[in-house]
């Protein structure tokens, strides 16, 4: 089966058809020559999927799913969140994204965070949302070259690595990414039977 995964970030593309396997073709937009930046205005992350999928289904007409993700930290109320691809300003850019996390934590003991992933999937007509979370600490440095976003700052529960320091495969077999996208695989092979 061939699904449209609304994005313009091609690390989520990538992680997402080796999560999916051959089972699943998972087109992008850059696939489709597609490059407008997707519509993100809202305060949760469930609308601003919503919005992604729909705008792109406007774009399109067939079936699509869209995520939108955010790195949850506790001591910070909840930010960067929503806003986490701007939390340093409309640039977007990853390293001060990372640069600011570390320096609103400053010296703090309490390192609790999480990534949170909602998926919107638009699929003959109807909406249906998944959600994936990874609890975590926040490392007081950056480690590690791989992986994308604020995965250099973020140690998954269980391990002493941040994402960016572990294999593409080792962080897709316990990511926020792979809770959400194992329900919408798992519901939509129940749609095909
Ligand atoms: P699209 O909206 O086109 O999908 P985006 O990169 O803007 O791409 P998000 O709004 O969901 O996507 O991203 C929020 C931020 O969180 C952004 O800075 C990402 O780099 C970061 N992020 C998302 N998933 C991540 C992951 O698995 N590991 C580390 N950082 C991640």
């Amino acid at each position: 089966m061939k699904i449209l995964f609304a994005t313009q970030n091609q690390h989520k593309r990538d992680e997402v058809q080796a999560l999916v396997g051959h089972q699943f073709n998972i087109l992008s937009l850059h696939d489709l020559h597609f490059t407008a930046e997707l519509p993100e205005t809202h305060e949760t992350l469930q609308e601003n999927a919503l919005e992604k999928a729909l705008f792109v289904h406007q774009q399109f007409s067939i079936d699509c799913f869209s995520e939108d993700t955010g790195l949850e930290i506790d001591a910070l109320g909840g930010a960067p969140g929503v806003y986490s691809a701007r939390y340093a300003g409309a640039g977007k850019k990853p390293q001060d994204n990372v640069a600011k996390v570390l320096q609103e934590l400053g010296d703090n003991d309490n390192r609790n965070a999480h990534f949170r992933t909602v998926i919107c999937l638009f699929y003959h007509n109807e909406t249906q949302y998944f959600e994936g979370i990874v609890n975590g600490t926040i490392a007081k440095e950056p480690a590690g070259e791989k992986g994308f976003g604020y995965d250099p700052i973020f140690i998954p529960e269980g391990t002493a690595l941040t994402f960016a320091q572990m294999n593409a495969s080792e962080k897709n077999d316990i990511s926020h990414r792979r809770i959400a996208i194992d329900k919408m695989i798992l519901w939509l092979n129940q749609q095909v039977g």
